[in-house]
């Protein structure tokens, strides 16, 4: 199978994904959850070396929502703070609608998160049938809004080319994946399963990795080794060492950073994740 394009990139994409759909902001007091906190995270994230937020939000009570009033808020204010690439999770909560999640694109994000089939998710099922990933994915396309093609296992690869066979290329024309690694019923966050899902991407893409909870530092270490990018945050851990609760997402960040950086292909900057990406400028 083709390659994919790792090793020549000369920094390194830093994406932050703040809140997710699932920690409960009473047994993670740190989670940003309102606007004023996310749009605090996001500035600190930016002087921390993040190019993209990925944006989960949550309503009054903290619970996740896929409200479109607030996702235009919350759009417009992440652009207002700072030049970040805003990118809106489509696949929300377990719980959500795909109509809902379509949607979201209504918001008029740069980016979104598109996940390339369904998957186990610890004791839930996260959905993602190929009608609705085509529905998506064409909506994209009609919108200018550039996917990020979520893996969280190998079959979701193959669905990936097949997409791309019969759809075309993404709005912005290039594919830029990541593999969401650890998750309880998706491939495992290692070094070895990374190496496999790397050989078996689109000849040409771009790909970070993210590893949930324990697996974060296995996946961060093997996707610099290997030439990838980063996604790192609250969304995919909530403990930053053993015993010790994460004190922010910048924190995070910094520590993504700091590895790129020793990796020797520092963090890239928003203007520069865009030309990656082929994401235009909305502000
Ligand atoms: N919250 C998960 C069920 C995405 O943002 O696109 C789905 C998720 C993937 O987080
Ligand atoms: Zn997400």
């Amino acid at each position: 199978m083709a390659t994919a394009q790792g090793t020549s990139a000369a920094g390194t994409l830093i994406t932050v994904a703040p809140t997710g759909a699932e920690s409960e902001k009473s047994a993670v007091p740190a989670l940003p959850v309102t606007l004023e906190e996310l749009v605090t995270t996001a500035v600190q994230c930016r002087e921390a070396g993040a190019a993209v937020i990925h944006v989960h939000i949550r309503d009054a009570a903290a619970r996740p929502t896929l409200d479109l009033t607030r996702l235009r808020d919350t759009v417009q204010a992440l652009r207002e703070a700072t030049d970040l690439i805003v990118q809106l999770s489509t696949g929300g909560a377990v719980t959500d609608s795909f109509e809902d999640r379509l949607a979201v694109l209504d918001a008029g994000p740069d980016a979104c998160s598109l996940t390339c089939g369904t998957v186990n998710f610890g004791a839930d099922v996260f959905m993602n049938p190929w009608g609705f990933m085509t529905e998506l994915y064409a909506r994209t396309q009609q919108l200018s809004v550039v996917p990020e093609f979520e893996l969280f296992d190998f079959g979701h690869i193959a669905a990936l080319h097949r997409l791309l066979a019969e759809l075309g290329p993404p709005a912005g024309g290039h594919v830029h994946c990541d593999l969401v690694m650890g998750v309880p019923g998706g491939m495992p966050g290692d070094a070895a399963t990374l190496v496999q899902a790397v050989a078996a991407l689109p000849e040409g893409a771009t790909w970070s990795a993210t590893g949930i909870g324990r697996t974060t530092l296995p996946v961060l270490l093997a996707a610099l080794a290997a030439g990838g990018h980063l996604r790192v945050g609250m969304e995919d851990t909530v403990t930053y060492s053993r015993g010790r609760p994460v004190a922010s997402n910048a924190e995070l960040v910094q520590r993504a950073a700091a590895a790129a950086e020793l990796a020797q292909r520092p963090a890239l900057t928003p203007a520069t994740a865009r030309e990656m990406l082929g994401v235009p400028d909305h502000r």
